[in-house]
């Protein structure tokens, strides 16, 4: 890799563009992708295109090269911005985040891999032994946490199905200390363990044998690469800290899930009275998850068969399920047992991250730099309610990334001393201006710039008592049958005029909906349909008491561990819990608060084409992303106010040679004088703005100008030393 890039490379910043038309951008973006340079900068906003090949970026020569350089000295990379982050932490002993997002398979996960390798590659040049070891786990987390929590899908073979969201502390030196893992949303599917122990759980090697994992099976064949891939998995779970006997209680947690999942029933003829209606096909299955979980096979059997209900005061019966009912019971048992298991992991790893063997009298507060790897926008040909949590959640990181476009440009103004100036009203990002138009305007510097802005989306989710999520709500707490239809209708009748939500009842003609099945929400993004089957229950997630207390019994401590709940008596269960669709919008809720107080940094990933092929990239599809991530916006943006700026010494260093005054060295007292002669000897001094440390830019051409008087120069320069060199001077 070159330190610096040729104008065949394209501009390396998309401000730099002559014009900002989705032509112009898709041009630089295409000739960058053929030359190999998938990195390209908006201002500090990094937009990358997944090359789906290995390219000689990475790796400690690399890291090297950007370790404490400023983000333009070097050609566009993830390193830079990780750099970038990290220096604004240290010397602003600032939070700060970086946001990844993109649409699933854009390269969101392995870009937040690359952010850790670089953190970690640059801290801790003494080799303090606690903070290699909180390294080692931040690094060897994702490996267990893919194991858990990724799956195969038709748009990425390993997709992440859960968000994550990972806080790394640093101390004052700048240095690891600990973290902190949330996640988001496990979408809750299985994939078989494989494992050597198989005999002992009593599972079979092929995957089409359980019906949780059949649906990959085929897919998910069971070679040499899976065999290394969970010795991986089982070593990475180890150095973090988990007990031998931890790791194979959770072996016999997802054995007993599979053998769960395969448990059928069956309705009797006659009604036994001593068995009760129902019966299990196969009981040796039942035998299996008894002794899986630790628990007594009788009590198993009755959870599956039965329930016990509360009939006013203390008194209890038991209510035999229906083979329909037993059914979903069986499943809202292993998805809950497989979410209790996942955020057990995600405990335990932050156990061990929790920063410990801290000197009060100097640590002070720790200074956070968080990374944000969250599910992109997602259409599959049936969307149903996680694909709706998903894109609720990207609608509501499109917000916040609006917001902080222009507050962060605010702020850097101020810091500089350099005058904001409005017309009108701040940097407003009120959805409803005058005139009734869905834009959102900001003001920066005098000029406005408008920006499809989505709140109103975001609004007709998750607005109280109307949104969408308070109508499911309103839906799962009704007494007596409630079915998916209704919820339908409902929504039919509160957002009817909403600009953004339609169904077929509502646009009779549209024949791509199905009648009392499908709504459609015009998401920024795109238009997606989505399904209501099932969307009451699974916003309800709801788990007979019977199985919690079944496995709080359990003699097994770490399935015990995860079920506290259990202990509660059914008489005293009478609280409704949270839905998960509330559940899951606050958690939302706390993550946009918690960035917004942060210094943010973004990675903007795009797919290039939907074959997961290297050098390809299909126009169409860019073009949407590009239009859907608003990246035009975002450089429109950033041309408004400031295209560029640049602390002094920087600046002089690379332009130095293009004024008498500075080269090979000014004269003038300081570095911010030196510019300003530099600029007034080009006559350029008119498009800039002084600020404390650093000089703005107003128009690229600016930057044109100085970068082409740079580029005459230059050869003239080297002839030149080479004749100093040879001495013919
Ligand atoms: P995602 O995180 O954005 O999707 P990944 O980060 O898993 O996507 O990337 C998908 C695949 O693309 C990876 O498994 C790699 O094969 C390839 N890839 C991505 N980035 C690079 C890179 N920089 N260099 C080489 N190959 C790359 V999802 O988790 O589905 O939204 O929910
Ligand atoms: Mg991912």
């Amino acid at each position: 890799m070159e330190d610096d890039e040729g104008p065949e490379c394209g501009k390396p910043d998309f401000v730099l563009l002559d014009q900002v038309t989705m032509e112009d951008f898709m041009e630089n973006l295409k000739l960058r992708f053929e030359k190999g340079r998938i990195y390209t900068y908006i201002g500090e906003v990094l937009v990358s295109v997944n090359p789906y090949q290995e390219l000689p970026l990475y790796g400690p020569e690399a890291i090297a090269r950007y370790q404490g350089r400023e983000l333009y000295e070097r050609p566009p990379h993830l390193y830079a911005v990780a750099n970038a982050a990290y220096r604004a932490m240290k010397r602003r002993s600032r939070d700060t985040c970086i946001v990844i997002s993109g649409e699933s398979g854009a390269g969101k996960t392995e870009a937040s891999k690359h952010i850790m390798q670089y953190i970690a590659a640059v801290t801790n040049p003494s080799q303090r032994a606690e903070v290699e070891r909180v390294k080692d786990v931040l690094l060897k987390s994702t490996c267990v946490l893919e194991a858990f929590g990724n799956a195969r899908t038709n748009r990425n073979h390993n997709s992440s199905r859960f968000g994550k969201y990972m806080d790394i502390n640093f101390d004052f030196k700048g240095d690891p200390v600990g973290g902190h893992i949330h996640s988001y949303l496990l979408e809750k599917v299985l994939r078989g363990c494989e494992d050597e122990e198989l005999q002992e759980l009593h599972l079979q090697r092929n995957p089409a044998v359980y019906n949780f994992t059949r649906q990959g099976a085929g897919l998910n064949v069971l070679d040499t690469d899976e065999k290394s891939h969970h010795q991986a998995v089982t070593e990475a779970m180890r150095v973090i800290g988990f007990s031998p006997e931890e790791v194979a209680s959770v072996h016999r947690i997802l054995a007993a899930i599979l053998h769960l999942g395969n448990i059928e029933f069956v309705e009797l003829e006659e009604n036994n009275l001593e068995q009760g209606h129902l019966a299990v096909t196969e009981e040796v299955l039942v035998d299996h998850v008894a002794e899986l979980t630790a628990t007594p096979r009788e009590l198993v059997l009755r959870c599956l068969l039965a329930r016990t209900v509360a009939s006013g005061g203390r008194e209890v019966i038991e209510k035999g399920h229906t083979a329909a009912e037993a059914s979903y019971a069986r499943d809202a048992c292993a998805k809950a047992v497989y979410q209790r298991l996942f955020e057990w992991v995600v405990d335990r790893i932050n156990h061990v991250m929790e920063p410990r063997d801290r000197d009060p009298r100097r640590d002070g507060k720790d200074t956070v730099i968080g990374v944000l790897d969250i599910y992109g926008f997602e259409v599959f040909p049936v969307n149903s309610f996680e694909q709706f949590c998903i894109n609720y959640c990207n609608e509501k990181l499109q917000q916040l990334f609006i917001q902080l476009i222009l507050k962060q440009e605010q702020e850097e103004y101020e810091r500089e001393g350099i005058a904001w100036q409005t017309v009108g009203a701040r940097p407003s990002l009120n959805p409803r201006v005058p005139g009734g138009r869905e834009m959102g305007g900001g003001t920066v510097l005098g000029q406005q710039v408008e920006y499809f802005n989505n709140a109103t989306i975001v609004d007709l989710v998750e607005r109280p008592h109307r949104g969408i999520l308070a109508v499911l709500d309103e839906a799962c707490s009704t007494a007596g049958p409630i079915t998916d239809r209704i919820f339908l209708q409902t929504l039919d009748t509160h957002h009817r005029h909403h600009p953004h939500y339609t169904s077929r009842q509502l646009c009779p003609t549209d024949k791509t909906m199905e009648f009392g099945r499908d709504f459609r929400i015009k998401h920024y993004a795109g238009d997606v349909t989505y399904s209501v089957e099932g969307f009451i229950d699974k916003n309800r997630d709801f788990l007979f008491q019977d199985f919690k207390r079944l496995l709080y019994n359990s003699t097994d401590p770490t399935l015990r561990a995860m079920w506290p709940d259990g202990q509660q008596d059914i008489t005293e269960v009478t609280k409704r819990p949270l839905t998960a669709g509330t559940l899951f919008k606050n958690s939302m809720v706390a993550l946009v608060e918690n960035l917004a107080s942060k210094e943010p940094f973004y990675v903007r990933c795009i797919k290039p084409n939907e074959d997961k092929v290297a050098g390809k990239l299909d126009e169409g599809h860019c073009r949407h992303q590009v239009a859907y991530l608003g990246l035009l916006e975002n450089v429109r943006v950033r041309r408004a106010g400031f295209a560029s700026r640049q602390p002094y010494p920087r600046f002089l260093l690379r332009y130095k040679m293009t004024c008498e005054y500075t080269w090979p060295n000014h004269l003038l007292g300081s570095d911010k004088a030196a510019v300003g002669a530099l600029l007034e000897q080009h006559g350029l001094h008119g498009d800039v703005a002084f600020g404390h440390s650093k000089l703005f830019i107003r128009s690229p051409r600016t930057l044109v100008t100085l970068e082409q008087s740079r580029a005459c120069l230059i050869p003239i320069i080297v002839l030149l030393l080479q004749k100093a060199w040879r001495g013919t001077l």
